[in-house]
This record gives structure tokens, C-alpha cells and sequence, in this order.
């Protein structure tokens, strides 16, 4: 009788080592949305990556990361190197333990936003760990239900970027295989939206994939207005035309007006996600899982949301969130942006619209070496097997 290897029970595993890493990612181009052009924020010129690597006593490992943009990193570091000790001697499968008790840890500094985002690098190296343990990508470890999704990209399309570079940006990512484009409105001249909108419509003709993003612009009679003018572009959705906490405003748009409303993407916990599901505020749900703390509150949002007959686009890192967006109920929308490329070996593929769900274990992400150069500060907890 063949002799079977002899199994290490994976219950008997426990995390050994950890190291915190935080990463400041230059971006070629300084950008600008609609919360800069009024003053509210400054151009973005880098963003800080808390990336958290996990090894157990077994020698499994699994990498996860979280993010901040302008303020934040260094926060989000020096409450992830606080709580870190918690997982040391901890069974890496408990997840869903172990998310809550790095959030008991720290409960005073809330559950939401910085505190949360810092646990979430945490508990996205839990998932890849599991998943690659287990030899599945991160997709079929949760339960794929597709091995491809349709995808948009949006760093093409900023306000800072002049309208013939929009354009040439336009073909560039369908050269790619991209199925849609995303364009920055919100300017203090809407007759400027209007006409750059208008013409990327005439671009890409009237059946290619068009969204609209305001970032949080316009108070509500504006937002109506111009919500009634874009009506006739085709746009498969206007996102953030109000606060990111306007529910019942986002809810009053829904319910007036044919193009979909998307929002989400500046919520930070399930709860504040609750409150537009709760309201149907939203056509499409935008959640960060990054922003919300992790895998593990994102798939309570989706399920939430999608009980609720919405749709999910998650909002950048499209790393990890092509394998989440993978497993939803209805065909989803992921965001294309190479920001992050530089941080990984590895590349994904895009083609006749859609991009493709990695087969690699976990999420079949390799730290780059530039990392290294990157790094502006880093912590190691427990020994190295
Ligand atoms: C966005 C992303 C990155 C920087 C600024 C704004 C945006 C989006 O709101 O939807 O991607
Ligand atoms: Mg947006």
C-alpha cells in the first residue's frame, strides 16, 4: 500500500513571525480629482502602503496590504506594529477571530477608518495564506464564480489631464483590452464637464462603457442638475455626485433619475456600508477592502448589498479585488489603475473588456525588489521559523 505522506495537521499551525512594512509609492504623474480642484485636497504625488507579511510555524506564508492617500500611513503603520504581538502563537485559519480580536485591540481608537484599514493588511494576509495553503487562488478559495470581469479604467481620465490626452488615453486602454473608461467631473465650470464628457462620448461612440465620477462635488441642486443633463450620454453610472455620507441625497438620485448612482469608496466600515444598503443609496456599491478593513468586513458589505439587488464595482487595488469581484452574484465592474503594478512581479491580463482572474495560489502576488527602496519604516514581531 503506498505510503501517504505524513499529514501535519494545518490546525496544528500557528503564526510564528511577522513583518510590518510601510511603503511609500511614488505615482509617475501627480493627479488631480474634484476635491483638489476645489481646494479640499492637494494633488496626489505618492501612496503609502501598509503591506503586512505573515509565516507560520509550518513555514506558510501569506501577504497582505492596506493603504492611505495624503495623510495616514504612518498612522495606519503605528497601529498595525501596536496590535501585531496580538497574532503571534494565534491558529492563522481563526480569520474571523483574529479580525475581531486586533479590533477589540485597538476598539478605542474606533471601529472604522485608520484603526480598521490597518487591520485590514492583516487579514488580507490571512486570506492569502489560507488560500495558498490550500493551493487555490484566492477567486476559488471563496467560491469563483467566473474566471474573468469587466473592467474600466479610471487613471486615464483625471481633471488635471488636458482633452486630447484624455482621448489618446481613451484608445490606449481599449488597446489594452479595457471595457470601459471612467472620467473625473466636478469642476467649478459643470459647462466644461459637460463638453469633456460630451466629447469622450463622440470618442468612443455611443455603446462603449462610460462612467462619471465626482468625488463628492456637488451639493444637492447641482447634483440633480447635472444629473438631468448627463442623462443623455448613456453613462453606466455617475459616482459620487453627492458627500460620501449622503445617503438619503444618493437615495433621492436613485430614485429620480435613469442613469445608476455608484458610491462607497470613502466608507470604511460594513456599517457605514449599511446605512446606503439600508436606503438603497446606491446602484452600484463601491467598497475598498483595503478601506473597510480587510476581506473579511468586504464580503459582509457584498453580501449585504447584493441581498439588496445592487451591483458591486470595488474601488481600486484591482490586485485584490478582481478575485472578490470574481465570486459576486452579478456581473461586477472592477477598476483598472496600474498604480500599484510597481509594487508586484506580477501583471494582470486584460483583453476583450474584461481582466482575468489570477489561477496562482493566494492572490498570486509577489513583492517586487523595489519595495525595498520604498520602505520608510518596518517592524518584525515573533521569530522566523
Ligand atoms: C479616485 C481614485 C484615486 C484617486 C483619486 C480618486 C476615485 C476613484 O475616486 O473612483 O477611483
Ligand atoms: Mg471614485
Amino acid at each position: 500500500m503506498n505510503q501517504q505522506p505524513a499529514m501535519t495537521c494545518a490546525d496544528d499551525d500557528r503564526i510564528a513571525w511577522l513583518r510590518l512594512r510601510s511603503v511609500a509609492l511614488p505615482l509617475a504623474n501627480p493627479i488631480s480629482d474634484a476635491k483638489v480642484l476645489t481646494g479640499r485636497q492637494k494633488p496626489m504625488t505618492e501612496i503609502a502602503i501598509l503591506i503586512a507579511e505573515i509565516e507560520t510555524r509550518d513555514g506558510h506564508k501569506g501577504m497582505g496590504f492596506s493603504y492611505s492617500k495624503r495623510a495616514g500611513g504612518p498612522g495606519q503603520f503605528a497601529h498595525a506594529v501596536e496590535i501585531a504581538p496580538n497574532l503571534i502563537g494565534e491558529n492563522p485559519s481563526d480569520i474571523a477571530k483574529l479580525w475581531d480580536k486586533l479590533c477589540w485591540a485597538g476598539a478605542s481608537v474606533g471601529r472604522s477608518g485608520l484603526a480598521t484599514q490597518a487591520i485590514g493588511a492583516f487579514d488580507v494576509a490571512l486570506w492569502d495564506l489560507k488560500a495558498r495553503r490550500s493551493g487555490l487562488s484566492l477567486a476559488r478559495l471563496l467560491g469563483a464564480q467566473r474566471d474573468s470581469v469587466r473592467c474600466y479604467n479610471t487613471s486615464g481620465g483625471f481633471l488635471h489631464t488636458p482633452l486630447e490626452q484624455l482621448l489618446k488615453n481613451t484608445d490606449i486602454s481599449r488597446e489594452q483590452g479595457i471595457g470601459g473608461i471612467k472620467l473625473k467631473v466636478g469642476q467649478p465650470d459643470s459647462a466644461l464637464d459637460l463638453h469633456r464628457v460630451a466629447s469622450v462620448r463622440k470618442h468612443l461612440g455611443d455603446s462603449f462603457p462610460l462612467m462619471v465620477d465626482a468625488n463628492q462635488q456637488w451639493d444637492r441642486p447641482t447634483a440633480r442638475r447635472m444629473c438631468r443633463r448627463l442623462e443623455d450620454f448613456q453613462l453606466v453610472w455617475i459616482e459620487e455626485p453627492l458627500d460620501c455620507y449622503d445617503a438619503e441625497g444618493h437615495a433621492d438620485l436613485v430614485r429620480q433619475f435613469d442613469t445608476p448612482i455608484a458610491t462607497g469608496e470613502m466608507l470604511t466600515s460594513p456599517a457605514e456600508h449599511w446605512e446606503f444598503i439600508r436606503q438603497r443609496a446606491a446602484d452600484y456599491l463601491m467598497p475598498d477592502a483595503p478601506r473597510v478593513g480587510g476581506i473579511t468586513p468586504y464580503l459582509r458589505v457584498q453580501t449585504l448589498a447584493e441581498q439588496a439587488g445592487m451591483t458591486l464595482a470595488p474601488h481600486f487595488a484591482m490586485e485584490l479585488h478582481v478575485h472578490l469581484a470574481a465570486t459576486h452574484t452579478r456581473e461586477p465592474w472592477v477598476e483598472h489603475f496600474e498604480w500599484l503594478e510597481p509594487l508586484f512581479e506580477e501583471r494582470l491580463e486584460t483583453r476583450d473588456g474584461r481582466m482575468l482572474v489570477p489561477t496562482r495560489p493566494g492572490l498570486g502576488l509577489t513583492l517586487s525588489e523595489q519595495v525595498a527602496g520604498w520602505t520608510v519604516q518596518q517592524a518584525e514581531v515573533g521569530q522566523r521559523p
